[in-house]
């Protein structure tokens, strides 16, 4: 039998999960595990770049697992860990630090983003983040990566240092790929839709976290910016209309064109009513299996357990090979 190809992503414990998020990438994650050998990580030393507060940070670390699992991702047919169990993580990024080029992670404009967004605390880990994303992705040897279209910068850069490494000594790591899906790869924010829907928005009225609930979520639909027109119509420059277009699109499974035609003549308000039952209704759900999830700590536990040795056991050998390749001694 032919071996599945493999598929790594991961996402930072660092807020709320939003619909960003679940539509971005958690959503595809579903989708590709049937097809693909599965491995995500909930990255909580990416998270650490920005100030944490300690209590928090494992609270959403849990929270992360336990959405992953509720969204549908099957720890039985995937890999599931957080990356701080598995020490390889650490260890590799160090490597590629060695081959990645100041300039180049300079150029990266979520480094960019971020330390004009936390000027008190521009540290050498938010410089070095893409270094740390690289080596998850290719300690795996992952042949796509399911991502949100903001992630395709580090991408091409884990693509340009992976090559580097196997120009210099030969085919070490496979050369990964992005997969980014067309309508859910930038939900934008419910207030400003000129930017990107996040969980570390000061402005909990931009985004729909996962698990608002049932009447949060409503109302933050239904207040959502629109421009002045009336029409529900997806079209260049109506970037509200258009955002809420794609948002019920993903959770219904219908085209843009079978929404115009249902809500020809409807106005504003009449969808964005749908939209937000729409939404609630599909989250519902997940919020149910999520708190049963919250109430059984052992089970994650194990869920963390058993995904940190399958996780190191497939690192470790990729780990063992750069070390002896950079010319380490082995003991
Ligand atoms: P933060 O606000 O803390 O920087 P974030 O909300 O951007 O976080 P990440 O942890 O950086 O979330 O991203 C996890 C995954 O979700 C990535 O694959 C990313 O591309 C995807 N993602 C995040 N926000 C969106 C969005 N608004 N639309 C589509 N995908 C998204
Ligand atoms: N940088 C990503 C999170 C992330 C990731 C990864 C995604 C860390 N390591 C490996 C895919 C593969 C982000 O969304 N900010």
């Amino acid at each position: 039998m032919e071996e599945k190809k493999r598929i790594f992503s991961g996402i930072q414990p660092s807020g709320a999960l939003t619909i960003g998020n679940y539509l971005g990438a958690i959503q595809n994650w579903v989708k590709l595990q049937e097809d693909y050998q599965s491995i995500f990580c909930v990255v909580d030393m990416h998270a650490l770049t920005v100030r944490q507060v300690p209590a928090e940070l494992r609270r959403r670390t849990y929270e992360t697992l336990a959405i992953y699992i509720a969204s549908g991702i099957d720890p039985e047919k995937c890999t599931l860990f957080v990356q701080s169990h598995v020490p390889c993580h650490a260890e590799l990024a160090w490597i590629l630090n060695c081959y990645t080029m100041f300039g180049e992670l300079s150029r990266m404009t979520q480094f960019k983003d971020k330390s004009a967004k936390h000027a008190d605390n521009v540290n050498a880990g938010l410089f070095t983040y893409p270094s740390l994303m690289a080596a998850d992705i290719l300690l795996y040897q992952a042949d796509l990566v399911p991502v949100g279209i903001d992630q395709k910068q580090h991408i091409e850069l884990t693509r340009d240092v992976a090559e580097r490494f196997n120009g210099i000594y030969g085919q070490t790591f496979t050369i990964p790929e992005g997969f980014i899906p067309e309508n859910s790869k930038k939900i934008m924010s419910l207030s400003d839709p000129t930017k990107k829907m996040s969980k570390s928005d000061e402005n909990p009225n931009g985004f729909v976290a996962l698990l608002d609930d049932r009447d949060t979520i409503i109302r933050k639909l239904k207040r959502a910016t629109t421009d002045s027109g009336s029409e529900v119509v997806f079209a260049e420059g109506k970037d509200g209309i258009n955002n809420l277009i794609n948002i019920y699109s993903c959770f219904s499974g219908k085209t843009i064109k079978e929404i115009e035609r249902e809500f020809e003549g409807k106005g504003y308000g009449f969808f964005k009513a749908a939209v937000a039952e729409t939404v609630a209704d599909s989250l519902a759900p997940v919020h149910a299996e999520f708190d049963r999830l919250m109430a059984d700590k052992p089970y994650l536990e194990s869920v963390m357990k058993n995904g940190a040795s399958q996780a190191f056991g497939m690192a470790r050998k990729t780990l063992s090979k750069v070390y002896r390749k950079v010319g380490f001694t082995q003991i």
